[in-house]
């Protein structure tokens, strides 16, 4: 694929994050939402791809803009066809109330080569690149963190997981205690939590949790440009997500597979990008300027290349034809 079309999705993920900043504390989490998958939609059509959404914000008749099977990019007659999976605005409570760590997220890859993820919660567990092949999601979890920190070369009281707050994790979590680690709990966006782990200066080791499966899908999109593992497990909680499942022909047997970074990203040649909305552990969120204009801090990856690049943009607001039109 063509290596320019990294810096072509930073523009997408900034003007989606450009255009649900605003909404920073407003308490609406659907007119943030709503205001990212617009700007992120509009920002598509320039990108030199024939791109088809596999993982998005719904099926057709729950989403009007970026379902699944939708058509995005400028579809030339020269434009590869690609995969892509989006999450506009992936923490839409943590914008509607002015908390840390919610990213515009955007993953790309050859067409056929992402996972198509039903739209229910994944077990999920991943770390970076020095513990790469030491886990085992199904493996009882002290095992895990005990060869992490081995990996690491740190005490396992100085190993730190990650983990999303909610009831679901409290077995989790004291297994965790009882293993001795500390624990960081986070409120929403496990796409964010899960690239932490291959950061060392986040301070965060390893991500274990129980999320949606098309963030799982996004995240191991990054986890493999940056070399590190993830691993997930379908892990539908309801009769409802159950019957979901089975409508896309995930039956029993197939949702106790665990699947490994392979088999949620088929393909060594994959483009990740995202955009701090809300400050995070990695990304500065937007901030706003003066004279009408806004900073945006943003990373890039590249699996073909294990490219990393941090790229912060200052917008002129006023010229920035997709958000004055939004106005
Ligand atoms: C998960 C997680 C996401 O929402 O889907 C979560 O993967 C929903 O969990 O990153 P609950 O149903 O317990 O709220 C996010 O945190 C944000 O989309
Ligand atoms: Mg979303
Ligand atoms: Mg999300």
């Amino acid at each position: 694929m063509d290596r320019n079309l990294a810096l072509e999705l930073v523009r997408v993920t900034e003007t989606a994050a450009l255009a649900s900043a605003g909404y920073m504390g407003r308490g609406n989490k659907d007119a943030a939402d709503q205001a990212a998958v617009d700007g992120m939609r509009k920002a598509f059509s320039h990108v030199s791809i024939q791109g088809k959404v596999v993982i998005g914000e719904g099926e057709l008749d729950e989403a009007p803009m970026l379902y699944i099977g939708e058509e995005v990019g400028r579809w030339g007659s020269g434009d590869r066809a690609v995969d892509i999976a989006v999450d506009p605005l992936e923490g839409t409570v943590l914008i509607a109330k002015g908390l840390p760590n919610a990213i515009a997220v955007i993953a790309m890859a050859p067409q056929g080569t992402l996972l198509h993820a039903p739209d229910t919660y994944m077990k999920k567990i991943a770390v970076g690149p020095k513990a790469k092949g030491l886990v085992q999601l199904d493996a009882p979890v002290e095992q895990n963190l005990k060869a992490v920190a081995k990996a690491l070369n740190k005490k396992i009281q100085d190993l730190t997981v990650i983990i999303q707050d909610r009831p679901r994790h409290d077995a989790l979590i004291q297994e965790v205690r009882a293993a001795g680690c500390r624990i960081k709990l986070f409120g929403d966006g496990d796409v964010a939590a899960a690239l932490a782990t291959c950061f060392e200066d986040t301070g965060i080791d390893v991500f274990m949790s129980i999320g949606g499966a098309p963030e799982g899908v996004i995240a191991a999109v990054a986890l493999k440009c940056l070399g590190g593992e993830m691993q997930g497990k379908l892990n539908p909680l309801s009769e409802e997500e159950i019957a979901r499942c089975e409508e896309l022909g995930w039956h029993q047997e197939k949702i106790n597979k665990v699947l490994t970074l392979e088999d949620l990203v088929a393909s060594e040649d994959v483009f990740f990008a995202a955009t701090g909305v809300s400050d995070g552990d990695l990304l500065k969120g937007v901030t706003y300027l003066e004279n009408n204009q806004a900073k945006t801090h943003s990373v890039v990856m590249r699996s073909k290349t294990g490219t990393i690049r941090f790229v912060d943009a200052i917008h002129r607001l006023d010229k920035n034809e997709i958000l004055v039109e939004m106005m």
